[in-house]
């Protein structure tokens, strides 16, 4: 009976840990940023199979999704710390260079070596493999965390870019694993809106000089929490145009749209005319970044507390 209790606790301990957000800091002194993450659960949940590509949004793993498109200012401050040289697109004739404006001028390789910092700075494994030249290289059998289902990316590293299903599912899932259409919780298109924060809206639509939204004021939710997956502006996956990311220098997929673009691109369904050359960047794109999930604090604790009322409850019947 009370090992039954302690039971739909733990139950009810991971239920609260797929909602929950999880703030990471980054830098130091002047140059100190966070990044909020969401946690998306449900792992092994069954894929989409009314968008593209079809199947879509598999994930066998709980993961963590960037809440937010990244920011300008959380590229300067890397750029500052890490000596990393990236280069963002000039927006002063597209709604400015704003500190919390969505980093946009960003190639796939610069977001790449942007997660490969985030990584280094914090005393984990680079996600990516750059030459001594900074050429971008696959993983080969026999380097440390190598996937052969992945040659881009280091199963050891803590911080990546997220996948074309990582995205996907943190976009048009819902917690209960059924689809949306938008990345708003909805079927129908969101409401097109400049900025702020309303449910069920996005930012789209828009002319081309109005720019794009500070990243925390770019719409409503996802169900996962995420915002600004649709509009704003579209997003690097880390996956390449065919799926299988197994050529260095292949075309990589973007997706959810951008302010200036209409609900289309938005959708689930919309899979086309969006892949770059990894070199390539751009005024409407930017990136967000995906992680291993913390270990859920609530659910170790609950584990903790169970652990402690078994070993009580030994005491007293012994
Ligand atoms: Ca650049
Ligand atoms: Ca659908
Ligand atoms: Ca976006
Ligand atoms: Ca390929």
């Amino acid at each position: 009976m009370k090992k039954l209790l302690i039971l739909s606790v733990l139950a009810l301990g991971y239920q609260t840990a797929s909602a929950q957000l999880v703030t990471e800091s980054f830098g130091t002194g002047g140059n100190a940023f966070t990044m909020d993450f969401v946690t998306i659960g449900n792992p092994g949940n069954a894929a989409d199979t009314t968008g593209r590509p079809n199947p879509a949004g598999s994930v066998a793993y709980t993961y963590n999704l960037g809440k937010y498109e990244v920011s300008r200012d959380q590229i300067d401050k890397a750029n500052s710390a890490g000596s990393l040289g990236i280069t963002l697109e000039d927006m002063g004739s597209y709604g400015g260079n704003g500190a919390n404006k969505p980093a946009t001028g960003v190639s796939w390789y610069e977001a790449a070596k942007y997660v490969n910092w985030l990584n280094t700075s914090t005393g984990n494994t680079a996600a990516y493999k750059f030459d001594g030249s900074g050429t971008f290289q696959l993983w080969i059998a026999g380097d440390a965390g190598y996937n052969a289902n992945n040659l881009f990316r280091n199963s050891l590293a803590k911080y990546w870019l997220p996948s074309l299903n990582e995205w996907y599912k943190g976009a048009y899932g819902n917690l209960n694993g059924t689809w949306n259409n938008f990345p708003t919780g909805s079927d129908s298109a969101p409401t097109a809106i400049a900025s702020g924060t309303a449910a069920n809206t996005a930012v789209y639509n828009q002319s081309f000089p109005a720019g794009p939204a500070d990243i925390n004021n770019a719409g409503g939710l996802s169900p996962y929490g995420t915002m600004g997956q649709g509009g704003n502006v579209m997003e690097w996956n880390e996956t390449s145009f065919d799926g299988s990311n197994n050529i260095a220098g292949e075309n990589r997929e973007l997706r959810g749209g951008s302010w200036n673009l209409d609900a289309y691109f938005l959708a689930s369904s919309t899979q086309d005319n969006y892949d770059l050359y990894p070199s390539q960047e751009s005024y409407i794109s930017g990136f967000r970044v995906a992680s291993v999930p913390e270990p859920s604090t609530g659910l170790l604790v609950v584990l903790g507390l169970g652990g402690l009322l078994l070993k009580r409850r030994k005491t007293v019947t012994v």
